[in-house]
């Protein structure tokens, strides 16, 4: 049975992501930080028919990435999703603990969790991995210097590191979505829901489901053929700087 091991499976697109790839037939690996949901995702997966494994880890400690990865004999895909923006304010009125926790969290512990599987890809001489970008890492917008910055550096990674893994036969894909509603502006905001609907104000969103449609695609393509990079947008954006909203 192919495994597949998604960060931050908890909530949005990697919850989303475990289902999905539950049902294509992954044994799946679930990481995150909340015990619980886990536990219910687990549960969830279990009672249609599928496997899952959980692991209850913050992907900005080193030793806990590799504590929880380092036994897992065997890993076919592996999803980087794990991450948040924290904050929507110009350079000078930034908290600097949201930024160390977005650079720590998209860009550091991206780069943690790839160092102990993409090891154990290139032993087996097999895998794939997603990275789950955004179009703010090819779009600066303004309020999001440091969230734009770690993205750019996640599409950046995925480069080169689709370079580094060629001659290993191990499949790079980033994913670069748009707008989707999840908890990812919730958080954005600390919390203030008010705030965070206005974002999908007008706009019919993409879910964490639409985006899991696309990671299943990728996923089953034949070995001969990869997608690099694909970027996924509501009908109704154009880019970081173009949304139509309906009044
Ligand atoms: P959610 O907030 O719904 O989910 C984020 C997930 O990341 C949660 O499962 C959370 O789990 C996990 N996570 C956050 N910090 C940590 C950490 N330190 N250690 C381990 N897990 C962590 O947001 P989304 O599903 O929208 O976000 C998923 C990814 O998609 C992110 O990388 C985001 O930047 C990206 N993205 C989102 C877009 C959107 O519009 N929603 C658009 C483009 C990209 P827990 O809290 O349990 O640890
Ligand atoms: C999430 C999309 O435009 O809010 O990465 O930055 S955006």
């Amino acid at each position: 049975m192919k495994q597949a091991l998604i960060t931050g499976a908890t909530s949005g697109i990697g919850r989303a992501t475990a289902l999905r790839l539950a049902r294509e037939g992954y044994a799946i690996t679930a990481t995150g930080r909340r015990a619980e949901r886990l536990e219910a995702l687990r549960r969830e997966i279990e009672a249609a028919g599928g496997h899952c494994t959980t692991l209850c880890f913050d992907v900005r400690s080193e030793e806990e990435v590799r504590r929880a990865l380092e036994p897992i004999e065997t890993i076919d895909l592996l999803v980087n999703n794990a991450g948040l923006a924290a904050g929507l304010e110009h350079i000078d009125c930034g908290d600097t603990r949201d930024w160390d926790a977005m650079i720590d969290t998209n860009v550091k512990g991206l780069l943690y969790v790839t160092r102990v599987v993409s090891a154990k890809m290139v032993a087996a001489g097999h895998g794939h991995i997603f990275n789950i970008g955004s179009i703010a890492g090819t779009e600066p917008y303004e309020n999001g210097a440091v969230y734009c910055a770690s993205k750019h550096a996640v599409h950046a990674i995925s480069q080169a590191m689709r370079a580094d893994l060629l001659a290993a036969g191990i499949k790079v894909t980033e994913i670069r979505p748009g707008m989707v509603e999840t908890e990812f502006s919730v958080v954005r905001f600390h919390g203030d829901r008010a705030a965070a609907d206005r974002v999908y104000e007008g706009v019919e969103p993409l879910t964490g489901d639409d985006i899991a449609e696309a990671i299943a695609w990728a996923a089953q393509l034949p070995a001969h053929m990869n997608v690099n990079d694909m970027v996924l947008m509501p009908a109704q954006q154009a880019g970081a700087y173009y949304t139509c909203r309906k009044k």
